[in-house]
């Protein structure tokens, strides 16, 4: 019972005790965007500003149980995964995205905490390239994932590029890759399969803060949803990141966060 103009989003990701990522982050994006969203919760960690303490993953089958009442009685017009923990869990997602044809799904790969912590093992990555990325409409790597995921060593844009085409191949509709590690200005790069659309940014100095990678896919998923194309959603989404960062405020001792 769609009611006209509510859009509905899911986030398929982590819980952050300290809501400055994961699924707490993704509803206030979604809360300020203007779209109805709702969770299906992978993992729970525990952490502060300082890093990931513990981290517990959700039983694949509740997952799936999360994806597919929300999917069944509400109805889904676009979706975000990022941290999936269990490569189980992979396996799963995909499964449901399949089942339930949910639509404009968005993947965020996220590999690594900030502090190093690995929040998806090899066997994971593995499935990942191979049942779920041919399953998205985009995948939003940052250097360091897209190195992982596609092979190859980046160190300037045109690596960058490189990475996007390979991670492309294995079947996703655009790569946008994030060029935010890079050395010299930001420039992301986002790949259709035919060209490349360079988006430049400014770098905003200052502590580092949590959640932007949760930010960035939350706020593209959510303007997908809202019917911009992926090119517009992108421009979109970097300006308003780029904006929470100059706004994150210090609470803790450790990063910076978003609110
Ligand atoms: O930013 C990666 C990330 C994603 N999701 C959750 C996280 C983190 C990093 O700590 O905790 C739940």
């Amino acid at each position: 019972m769609n009611e006209p103009g509510i859009k509905r989003v899911l986030t398929i990701a982590g819980s952050d005790s300290s809501a400055g990522a994961g699924v707490q982050l993704d509803l206030k994006i979604f809360e300020r965007l203007g779209v109805y969203g709702m969770t299906a919760v992978t993992a729970v960690t525990a952490q502060d500003t300082a890093g990931v303490r513990k981290i517990n993953s959700v039983p694949p089958r509740i997952i799936a149980a999360q994806i597919d009442a929300v999917a069944r009685d509400i109805g889904l017009d676009a979706c975000k995964i990022g941290m999936l923990y269990d490569p189980t869990a992979v396996g799963t997602v995909a499964g449901r995205i399949n089942r339930r044809e949910i639509p404009n799904v968005v993947l965020d790969p996220v590999l690594t905490a900030k502090d190093g912590t690995r929040l998806l093992i090899n066997k994971g990555i593995r499935r990942m390239k191979r049942f779920l990325i041919p399953k998205v409409l985009v995948i939003t790597p940052n250097a360091p994932e897209a190195e992982i995921l596609s092979g190859v060593g980046i160190r300037t844009l045109d690596d960058l590029k490189q990475a996007a085409a390979i991670i492309h191949e294995m079947g996703c509709r655009y790569v946008l890759a994030k060029g935010g590690h890079l050395e010299g200005r930001p420039v992301d790069v986002l790949f259709d399969g035919e060209s490349y659309l360079e988006l430049p940014g400014d770098r905003v100095e200052g502590s580092p803060v949590h959640g932007t990678g949760c930010a960035f896919s939350a706020a593209l998923t959510a303007r997908i949803a809202l019917g911009d194309t992926v090119p517009y959603a992108a421009v979109f989404a970097k300006e308003f990141v780029a904006d929470l960062i100059k706004t994150a405020v210090r609470l803790g001792k450790g990063s910076l966060l978003i609110r």
